[in-house]
């Protein structure tokens, strides 16, 4: 899974970056376009632990985030709305499968305006919008002057329309076959959106504001709260020491095991495993992913050759110690293509090449 810290200059990306990571990236460029910040995490699993136990593999494989950091826009910057967004800044966010939009909610004497939660969201938002607009209105140009008047072209106009009336397009209807029409795009507005609402160290325990919860409400955007100057430099601790710092705040858990569990509900992710004793995995998928299109994760070749998956539970697999004691206690089942894999499958696939 790629992430992108995106938000205006001085919003605290590169704090979060390093919170999230653990790198130690340069914060305090205020919008200084030095290259992007790039790092990846594991995301901790202890059934993969559990499973390597058992199997003694010779690896074992975290399912991974990673993430992007690029310098924002200035939020005051009265010729933004005629340049549009930096075009480097909408490359990084187009290859990405989220958007984490890092909102100031502390105030720097460094900036000239307050923290205003409020507008910096519905400003951001606004960016994506017109970027994406922009966008449209120059295929659709492209697309009349071939005389061309397709199935894409009638969506593109209803798209404009949408975008003119200030719907964001991951607010607008569409259906899967129109979503594969435009893939290409990369539509920014119709990227799934996190606001990660950056708080001083004094509101690091407490829930987001009530009007700020109120807007993400009305939006349907997910929202999640951190004082991420402390917590880059708890960070930055041995994790014995950090679980006292955290308590000191009253903060039950790490920066980093939040936002993992916000970007797995944000995109509906679940993980299937596999074990052996070459390598114990867990594969992150979306909710409902049929049990073929699963195998490909692992390799296109199982996808297209697929004959069955042999599926046990994890707590089977635990607790029969082998899938052959699984299969015996009749906890091991054979599941063919349209099977909806759940969370905590350990799967193997069956496939002809
Ligand atoms: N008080 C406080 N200061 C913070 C917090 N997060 C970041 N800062 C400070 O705000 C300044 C900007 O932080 P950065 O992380 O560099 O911001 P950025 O979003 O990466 O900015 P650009 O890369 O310039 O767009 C730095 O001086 C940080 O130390 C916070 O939670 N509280
Ligand atoms: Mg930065």
């Amino acid at each position: 899974m790629k992430v992108g810290l995106v938000g205006f200059a001085g919003s605290g990306k590169t704090t979060i970056f390093n919170t999230l990571t653990g790198l130690t990236a340069e914060v305090g460029g205020y919008g200084a376009k030095e290259k992007a910040n790039v790092g990846v995490i594991k995301v901790p699993d202890d059934r993969i632990d559990q499973l390597a136990d058992l199997f003694n593999p010779k690896k074992k494989t975290y399912a991974e985030i990673s993430f992007v950091d690029v310098a924002g826009p200035q939020a005051d910057d009265p010729s933004r709305s005629e340049s549009g967004l930096d075009a480097k800044l909408v490359q990084h966010m187009r290859e990405v499968d989220a958007l984490v939009h890092v909102v100031r909610a502390f105030d720097n004497a460094m900036l000239l305006q307050d923290a205003d939660a409020l507008r910096d969201i519905n400003n951001f938002d606004t960016e994506l919008l017109l970027t994406d607009l922009v966008q449209i209105e120059n295929r659709i140009t492209r697309l009349k002057k071939e005389k061309d008047s397709t199935r894409e072209r009638e969506l593109l106009e209803r798209l404009k329309a949408e975008l003119e009336a200030e719907h964001l397009l991951r607010d607008v209807e569409i259906s899967p076959e129109e979503v594969a029409l435009i893939a290409g795009f990369r539509f920014l507005s119709l990227k799934p959106l996190l606001v990660l609402l950056n708080v001083g160290e004094e509101q690091a325990a407490s829930a987001p504001a009530a009007e700020v919860q109120s807007l993400a409400a009305a939006k349907h955007l997910s929202l999640i709260q951190m004082a991420g100057k402390t917590e880059m430099e708890i960070a930055e601790l041995a994790p014995e020491e950090q679980r006292d710092f955290l308590q000191d705040l009253g903060i039950t858990e790490t920066a980093r095991d939040r936002f993992i569990r916000a970007a797995y509900r944000l995109l509906d992710l679940i993980s299937f495993l596999t074990a052996g004793e070459d390598e114990c995995r867990g594969w992150p998928i979306k909710r409902g992913t049929s049990a073929q299109k699963a195998a490909g994760k692992i390799h296109s070749d199982i996808e297209r050759g697929f004959i069955r998956a042999e599926v046990v539970r994890i707590e089977d697999l635990l607790e029969y110690k082998s899938e052959a004691r699984c299969r015996e206690h009749g906890k091991l089942k054979l599941e063919g293509k349209e099977y909806a894999v759940q969370d905590g499958d350990v799967i193997h696939f069956r496939f002809n090449v």
